[in-house]
């Protein structure tokens, strides 16, 4: 207990100093949220933006469609199980500098939730929220019926961890890892994009990996 107690303590100055230090600041900081290397992660870091974050077992699990649809859903995990699995295997670029090769992700297209939602016309955007209760993000419409975003079950060819943002994450190819919204649990359909959690703080919101956030990485995708 006493343990646990001390490091809440700790976790809060952390997280502050991290979002202090802005877009500005690189060497190893990174702005984009507090990290630490994950243990065989394989290069990745963890991320995450809320101090603590809810564990979502495959059966408390739920993702919900909704907003400018004529069939708003609610899915459970075996739900999207039991729907079309996409595989691709791109490099993963976070806009802090790090990149990860040749990463298998693997789920559900995103056009395939939004087709069997039916979005309605007048729609232009897609909102995504997170069982973390903090984070967000958003697409345009055109950019989550491509085919390269995925509602994603597995990463690195297994299920999605906690750490990574299971049991179910955002996998958004060609943009900046920010895209990738972890713990998912809500796609919104609505009328105008709405700039999410990092966007706000003045990150881009079409973040195409290596044409946008002043950087010139090699396309993911
Ligand atoms: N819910 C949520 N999703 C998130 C983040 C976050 O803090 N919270 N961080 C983003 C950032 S900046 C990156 S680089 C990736 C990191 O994913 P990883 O923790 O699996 O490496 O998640 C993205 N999605
Ligand atoms: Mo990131």
């Amino acid at each position: 207990m006493l343990g646990l107690g001390a490091a809440g303590l700790v976790a809060a100055p952390v997280l502050q100093r991290t979002l202090e230090s802005g877009l500005g600041a690189l060497s190893d900081k990174d702005p984009t949220g507090l990290t630490g290397l994950l243990p065989n992660g394989g290069g990745f870091r963890y991320y995450s933006v809320a101090t603590s974050v809810p564990k979502k077992s495959a059966t408390d699990y739920r993702l919900t469609v909704d907003g400018l649809v004529d069939r708003p859903a609610t899915y459970t995990l075996d739900a999207l199980k039991r729907m079309e699995q996409t595989r691709m295997v791109r490099d993963v670029q976070c806009v802090t500098g790090w990149r990860v090769p040749e990463t298998p992700f693997e789920g559900v297209r995103l056009s395939a939730l939004l087709d069997a939602a039916g979005v309605r016309p007048g729609a232009k955007a897609v909102r995504f929220t997170c069982f973390d209760g903090t984070y967000s993000e958003s697409l345009t419409l055109d950019q989550a019926r491509r085919a390269d975003v995925l509602v994603a079950l597995r990463m690195q060819d297994r299920p999605v961890s906690h750490s990574h943002g299971g049991p179910v994450r955002l996998y958004v190819a060609p943009m900046y890892f920010y895209k990738s919204a972890k713990w998912l649990s809500g796609i919104t359909v609505t009328d105008s994009v709405r700039p999410g959690y990092w966007e706000k703080l003045g990150y881009d919101v079409d973040a195409w990996v290596g044409r946008s956030n002043g950087r010139d990485d090699a396309p993911t995708t």
